[in-house]
Order: C-alpha cells, then sequence, then structure tokens
C-alpha cells in the first residue's frame, strides 16, 4: 500500500480527501506526518495551554489539574471543538499553573504533577509525570496517522507495562496482548474475549513498576485499541471518524488514575441503600401470583431480600410503558403489597417505543407529536424491529427527546411506586442483520454546550445507550426530587456512571464465566463504574447446584447482587437445590446484610471519590510484589473495599489445592477470627519490574497460604489493622436492626476504619444529614488504644449501644481492664481469640484503653 505524507492529506482534507482515499483503495493507508524539515510553530502560550502548528494539523495541550492534560489535535487547521459527552464541562474548563519547559527539541508546558513535550520536528508527544518518569511517548513518526477520515495514535510500550480498563471485556484483566474494539452490542451469550461487547468506554490504566498512568481518548466512533499485539512494542488507538480529543493523567498511583479520570467524567451517585440488598429477578416471572409467591418463599424461607425485578414479560406485547392487564391485573396492589414487605420493584423499560400509531399508545403518540424519534436521512422516521415488534427510538441526544422520555416514568414511579428502572437493550439492539441502526440513520444534537447539527448514527452509536440512561435519571429526578433514582442500564459510553448502574450483560452459566466475572467487574470499576453486578448463576442455560452456589457465595462481594436468568431456563432462586445448597446460599447472603454498615460505607466512598468498591490487589498495594505481581499470581482475588481480600479458587470447579496470595501486612480469616499464621514469602513469577524475589523492601513482600477448597466456603480474609462495622442480621434493609452496632478491630500494631450512614434515600446528606464516624487505634505492650471519633453529620443512626469484638487476642489474657468507657457484658471467646465488651453510644469522641490482663 502506497503510503502518503500527512501534510498531503491534510492540505487537501476538506476538498479532496474522500477522493483521495477511494483513488487509493478501500483498505486505510495510515498516512505518517511529514518527516519534511518544517517544524512545528508556536501559535500561542495563553493560560494553562500551549498550542503549535505545521501546515493544517494544529495541537493544543492544556493542563486542566497538575495531573491531568489534555490533548486536542486538528488536522485541518482548526482544533477539534470542545464538546464532550464524557468529560464534565467543569473540569474541561478547570486551569492548572504552569510553566514553560522548552527545550531545543521541544515545546513543554510543565505542572507540579508533570509534564508534556511536543517534539518540534515530528510533532511527537511525551508526557512525563511528577517524578520525572516518562510515562507515554509518540511513536518516532509524531502524533497521530489518518486514513483521511479515521486516525491512529501509536505511542510505545514498555516490556513491563499492563494495561487496564476499557470496561466490559470479558478476558483476563490485563489487556497488554489485547485488541479491543468498540462498538456497542448485544452480544447474546458473548464467550471469553469476545469483541465488541455492549458498552464503549476508551479509558485505560497504564501500570509499571509501582507507577500508573491513565488515557482516555474522548470520541464516540467506533474505535480500535491494540496493545503490543501488531508490534510488540507498540499500542496503537484511534477511532473511524470524528476528533482526536484525549486526556491524559500522570497518577502515579493508580488511585490517583481512578480519582482523575471519575474527577474528569463524574462519579456515581449515592443510590438508595436498598440497592445493596440481595435482589432476584427471571427472564420473566409470568403473572402476579408468581411474583407474590417468589417474595413469600424468600421471606419464608428467610432469605434476606430487596428486590424484585419485572422483565419484559410483564408488559402489554412487549410495549414499554404499558402492563399486561390479564397476568397483572392488580399491578399497583402488587407493588404495594411487596413494598409493605420490604420489597422495591424494578421494572424494565426499554427504549423501543412501539410503534403505533393511531393507537392510543401515549409512548407512541407524545414522542410523534414533538417529533422526538430518530430520523432516516430522508426525514422519514426510523423504524426497526425488536419485543414491540415495529419499534421507533427515542432520539436521545436532543433534550427535547430527553425529556419527552423521563415524563413517561410518571405513571409507573408516580402513580404505582415502583422504585427502580431498567433500560435494557439500549445499544441499541435491533433484530436486522446489522444488530443496530443503520449508521446513516440521523440524530439531531441539541445539548447545552455543543454545537446544534445533525449527526449520523455511526457517530451516535456509542453514546446513544448511555443517553438513554440519562434521560432515564434526570426524568426520575424530576418527578421526584428527594429520592435518589436507580437506574441500571446494558450499554454505556465513558461517564454513564453519572446516570445508571450496570451488569454485565447475557452471560452464561458455566465455571468460566463464574471465573471471569471477576475480572469484568473490576475492570468497569476501573473504568468508572463503581456500582456493578452481573447475573449471578448465570444467564444463559441452568447452572447445576454447585455453580449456583459458588456464584452467589462471590456475589454477595459484589457491589450489586441479583441473581437473574433467561427465558426457558430451569428457577434460579436460591431454594431450587435443596436444603443443603439454600443453608449455604442463605449463609452468604446473611453475611452480606450483616456487613451492609461496612457495604455502604464503602460504597459512599466510590460515590465520593470514584474509587470503586471491588478493586484489584495492585489498587490497594501499588508498590506490593514490585508492582503488578500480585493480579498476576491470584488473578481470582480481589479487595472488597479497603479491607476484605476475597479468594475464591481461580479454577473454582475443581476440587484442587490453590495458592492464595496474601498483600503485605497481616491478616485475619473472617470467618473463624483467626490472624493467618501459616503463610511464606510468596515468591514472583510473571512479575513486572523485578524479576527473582518480589522486593527487597521486606514490608512490601507478599505471603501465600495453601488452600485446600471446601465445599460452600469462599475465603475471606480481613487486612489485621481493619475495623469493620457490622449490623444484627434483618431480612431487608427497610428494616431496623436489632441491638447494638457492631465493630469488629482486627488487633495490629495500629488500626483504623470508618463508618458512614444516612437515611438511604434523599439527598438530605447534601444537607448535612448524614452520618460519618472515624475510628482509630494501637497496640502497645498489651495495651489497645481504640479511639471512636466524635461522628460528623447531623443523621442520628439506630443504634443506642456498640458491641466491640477485638480478634487476635490471646486467649490467655483475663481480667482487662477497660477505661474510658462503661463496658457491659465482657467476655472472651476461645475459638474466635476474640474479647467482646458492649459500651453505650455516645456523640461525643469515646477513647478506650483496654489493658489484657495476663
Ligand atoms: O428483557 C429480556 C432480556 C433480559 O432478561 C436480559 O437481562 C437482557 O440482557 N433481554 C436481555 C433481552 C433478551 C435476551 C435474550
Amino acid at each position: 500500500m502506497k503510503r502518503f505524507p500527512l501534510g498531503h492529506v491534510l492540505l487537501a482534507s476538506t476538498i479532496v480527501t474522500g477522493i483521495a482515499m477511494a483513488s487509493v483503495g478501500a483498505a486505510p493507508a495510515w498516512a505518517e506526518p511529514s518527516q519534511a524539515q518544517s517544524a512545528f510553530q508556536l501559535v500561542q502560550r495563553a493560560g494553562n495551554t500551549l498550542t503549535v502548528r505545521k501546515g493544517a494539523v494544529i495541537i493544543e495541550v492544556a493542563a486542566l489539574r497538575d495531573d491531568v492534560f489534555r490533548i486536542r489535535i486538528g488536522r485541518d487547521g482548526t482544533l477539534p471543538r470542545d464538546e464532550s459527552w464524557a468529560a464534565l464541562e467543569n473540569s474541561r474548563n478547570s486551569k492548572a499553573e504552569v510553566r514553560d519547559e522548552d527545550t531545543d527539541p521541544a515545546f513543554g508546558l510543565a505542572t507540579r504533577g508533570g509534564s508534556i513535550q511536543i517534539n518540534r520536528i515530528s510533532g511527537a508527544i511525551s508526557v512525563e509525570n511528577a517524578n520525572h518518569a516518562v510515562i507515554l511517548s509518540d511513536a518516532p513518526s509524531g502524533p497521530f496517522t489518518t486514513d483521511g477520515r479515521g486516525f491512529q495514535l501509536t505511542k510505545m510500550m514498555s516490556p513491563d507495562l499492563h494495561i487496564f480498563g476499557l470496561g466490559d471485556k470479558l478476558a483476563p484483566l490485563d489487556r497488554r496482548g489485547y485488541v479491543s474494539q468498540n462498538w456497542n452490542t448485544d452480544a447474546y451469550t458473548f464467550q471469553e474475549r469476545q469483541e465488541p461487547l455492549y458498552k464503549d468506554i476508551p479509558f485505560f490504566i497504564g501500570y509499571e513498576k509501582g507507577h500508573a498512568y491513565g488515557v482516555f481518548m474522548d470520541n464516540t466512533w467506533r474505535s480500535v485499541f491494540d496493545f503490543g499485539v501488531a508490534h510488540q512494542d507498540r499500542m496503537t488507538f484511534g477511532a473511524a471518524g470524528g476528533a482526536i480529543d484525549y486526556y491524559v493523567m500522570t497518577g502515579p498511583t493508580p488511585k490517583d488514575v481512578v480519582s482523575s479520570y471519575t474527577w474528569l467524567t463524574g462519579r456515581s451517585p449515592m443510590p438508595p441503600r436498598w440497592m445493596f440488598g440481595f435482589q432476584q429477578s427471571r427472564y420473566s416471572y409470568p403473572d402476579e401470583k408468581t411474583v407474590r409467591a417468589i417474595a413469600a418463599r424468600l421471606r419464608k424461607d428467610r432469605l434476606p431480600a430487596d428486590v424484585i425485578w419485572f422483565d419484559i414479560g410483564f408488559q402489554d406485547h412487549n410495549r414499554p410503558f404499558t402492563v399486561d392487564a390479564k397476568a397483572f391485573p392488580h399491578f399497583k396492589e402488587l407493588i404495594a403489597d411487596l413494598a409493605r414487605d420490604n420489597f422495591h420493584s424494578v421494572v424494565i423499560t426499554d427504549l423501543h417505543v412501539a410503534h403505533l400509531p393511531g393507537a392510543h399508545y401515549a409512548p407512541y403518540d407524545l414522542g410523534a407529536a414533538q417529533n422526538a424519534f430518530v430520523h432516516r436521512p430522508d426525514g422519514s422516521v426510523y423504524i426497526g424491529p425488536v419485543w414491540p415488534g415495529p419499534a421507533v427510538f427515542p432520539d436521545f441526544t436532543d433534550q427535547k427527546a430527553r425529556t419527552y422520555w423521563g415524563n413517561l416514568f410518571r405513571e409507573r414511579y408516580i402513580d404505582d411506586n415502583v422504585a427502580g428502572f431498567w433500560n435494557d437493550m439500549n445499544e441499541p439492539s435491533i433484530f436486522t442483520a446489522l444488530k443496530t441502526m443503520p449508521n446513516d440513520n440521523v440524530h439531531h444534537i441539541d445539548e447545552p454546550g455543543f454545537q446544534t447539527r445533525d449527526a449520523t448514527h455511526e457517530e451516535m452509536h456509542n453514546v446513544y445507550g448511555m443517553e438513554n440512561g440519562r434521560a432515564t435519571y434526570e426524568g426520575l429526578l424530576k418527578l421526584k426530587p428527594d429520592q435518589r433514582p436507580f437506574v441500571m442500564m446494558r450499554a454505556s459510553y465513558a461517564g454513564g456512571q453519572r446516570y445508571a448502574t450496570t451488569w454485565t450483560g447475557d452471560n452464561t452459566s458455566t465455571w468460566n464465566h463464574l471465573r471471569l466475572s471477576t475480572p469484568q467487574l473490576l475492570s468497569l470499576g476501573l473504568s468508572g463504574f463503581a456500582y456493578v453486578g452481573d447475573n449471578l448463576g448465570g444467564f444463559v442455560n441452568s447452572p447445576p447446584a454447585d455453580l449456583l452456589t459458588a456464584w452467589l457465595e462471590l456475589g454477595m462481594f459484589n457491589p450489586i447482587a441479583e441473581d437473574h436468568t433467561d427465558l426457558g431456563t430451569r428457577p434460579q432462586e436460591p431454594w431450587v437445590d435443596g436444603k443443603m445448597h439454600e443453608d449455604i446460599r442463605r449463609r452468604y447472603i446473611e453475611e452480606r446484610y450483616r456487613l451492609l454498615p461496612y457495604i455502604y460505607t464503602v460504597g459512599e466512598e466510590a460515590s465520593r471519590t470514584g474509587i470503586p468498591m471491588m478493586r484489584p490487589l495492585f489498587l490497594e498495594f501499588p508498590q506490593a510484589g514490585g508492582g503488578l505481581a500480585l493480579d498476576l499470581q491470584a488473578p481470582s482475588e480481589f479487595m472488597w473495599g479497603a479491607s476484605f481480600l476475597v479468594a475464591p479458587s481461580p479454577f473454582p470447579e475443581e476440587a484442587n489445592d490453590y495458592k492464595i496470595i496474601l498483600p503485605p501486612g497481616a491478616w485475619y480469616d473472617y470467618w473463624s477470627g483467626q490472624k493467618v499464621e501459616n503463610a511464606t514469602a510468596a515468591e514472583a513469577t510473571g512479575n513486572s519490574g523485578t524479576s527473582s524475589a518480589i522486593v527487597a523492601d521486606a514490608s512490601q513482600t507478599p505471603h501465600m497460604i495453601m488452600e485446600h477448597p471446601k465445599f460452600g466456603l469462599l475465603p475471606v480474609f480481613v487486612k489485621a489493622g481493619s475495623i469493620v462495622p457490622r449490623e444484627p442480621l434483618t431480612q431487608s434493609t427497610e428494616e431496623i436492626p436489632q441491638g447494638p452496632l457492631q465493630l469488629s478491630v482486627y488487633a495490629n500494631d495500629t488500626m483504623s476504619g470508618d463508618l458512614y450512614t444516612d437515611d438511604g434515600k434523599t439527598f438530605d446528606f447534601r444537607k448535612g444529614q448524614y452520618f460519618r464516624q472515624h475510628f482509630d487505634g494501637s497496640l502497645t505492650n498489651g495495651t489497645l488504644s481504640l479511639a471512636l471519633e466524635a461522628p460528623q453529620g447531623q443523621y442520628r443512626p439506630w443504634w443506642k449501644s456498640i458491641d466491640v469484638t477485638i480478634y487476635g487476642v490471646s486467649m490467655s489474657a483475663k481480667a482487662p481492664t477497660i477505661e474510658g468507657a462503661k463496658a457491659t457484658n465482657v467476655h472472651f471467646d476461645g475459638k474466635m481469640h476474640a474479647m467482646h465488651f458492649t459500651i453505650p453510644y455516645q456523640v461525643q469522641t469515646t477513647k478506650l484503653t483496654i489493658t489484657m490482663g495476663r
């Protein structure tokens, strides 16, 4: 294929690019920027930006914060417009203090958190972090290549670099050696490494030798990311059209990167507390009687639960916003009765509106009256077949269509009191050969911050589903401004976490899907989605009893725990495999409910900081094991908040022993309360950065134990030094727990923990109606000091007293003295190596000194 210099294409870009491309054939010829002698010239330095130009190529770099740079490259003499569906306007407008850092070969701009250089001849861009380590650099060819329409960026990739993110891929966590395609796709029965899947989140984290950086390519077109496949030492990523507009986050820690990325694209709003309860679903419970029976059985069997889902079968002929009056004749009463029994109802509201002109179907009539549907290029409304038959599609990039859509929720949300809504099929999935709309469909962009214009579906495809979720979220907020909406959506673009939670779509009931659910959820968390889940038990096909049990065990340590299955599969509720299995499943569901104060605290942290609830080990222990070694060696493990380590077998269907890696520090077995004593220093394999022993620094040495899998036991560990809040068991998050709050203290030299709570439903926490308490402690010579700091916020919680349990106390300890509060009920549990006592709850700081007798 003949290559031609970029300047050549660009000079003629607006007039003859298409023709030039047509004349060289269909395959793109990625042209490289001219290596001619001409140099980039400074256009300006203004505020936090630096702009340079050569011919028609114009590059602007802007420092938004010390650790976030934005790079925009224009190919036709003008810069791409400052518009984005993902990056928040406030963040894009934010300005860091910068200083010039020009050198002979390059223009430079530096902040306190890093610097960026543009080579004067090639325009190649490189970025350094605060420690002057080069974290990202263009291949020598320059800042991009193009086929005249699309573009590619090529960056160098060192042998130690590992890559994370990109959303919902069903693959190992590390994307090195992976080609990923982003084109939102209904991927029913998707299998390992299948691409593309439901979401397009063009954001990744590069991680090497303990430091991390992030790249977000803000482009909604079909995109491809190649991490070392075409060229081992390079990564290339680009899109089929649109602007070159990307951001680099300089870290240096992985948490810094996730935090900056979610600063840029937004964080998940606080969900209602009930979202963290157990959720039961299937496609579809056929009628009212069945739903009542499912709810009644959950209560009768004392399986704690909060949510019942209504899939498409509850609607009349699958028409969104209708109810099948034959199968659900008393829908409103049903929802009210469920609510009385502390169940919340979530109903499906797919975006394909039945094409029913003249049939008094309000969703169609109202949308048609407002011209709110997507069009064909000839101006007619696009009609495509989905569940209700011929359907039309709200044009969610147009604010008036979003308002129309949002108002449709009134009946279910206000009149029927349905608690939450589910936007499935929003890729959009359409039953044609293309599986979605034709590329030439026309969307109208009418949106603050955007130039008002029409755009092709090819450009809007990847962002369409997210705008569907947004229309739902914003509509619900308008209808009940005081209530935290709950929206679940399947497809999304970057930033969708601002509007909705998500799940991984139509997984399969196999052990492999169980195994891969962890990296898939971890990856979504790193990509901004803190509240995620997968269909527990698997959607397609029916899980054998052991698989369903193992999946429900693991799922109780996922942000969203929903049991859901396909049409025609066998029942999948927790009781279906007899008492032995049900008892195990109940134990795990119950444990989730006992841990709700901790889970809610971790959930609030995610909403506030963007740090996901489920975390790969490197996020919590970035320096351990020389970098990535932990996650490479233990691909099934993850952190649940900062305190819990969940360690299922990497081969869950096998009875073989397996290795559990414990990150640096001491650990407790959560189930037995015992400190792990038999761990040995772990050796590195496949380590990034160092080669032999994991690290020289002993404090960073991970340990390992051999685990012999036991049926019904999911290994869970707690980091020594954690202080974990728990509560007495309830059957629903609506119930007020009876008895004291519980604090589990895992003894260590130093200890700490947090507790956050609020009313769980409204936004009053923004006005001070919250409860936040920090716990601190230290242990010296058998004396344990514990401070329960004065709580912040005005919200008054339910507990009157606190049960303290201290794990890791020597069995020989007798007659302890407890000063600082009136302790009652003091006793030891020899089996658990634990000491208990109860103290009254008080609003001032409580300082306890516990001296173990000998
Ligand atoms: O609405 C039916 C299903 C739903 O149960 C599932 O969770 C979605 O991912 N939906 C897909 C459409 C049809 C799937 C075969």
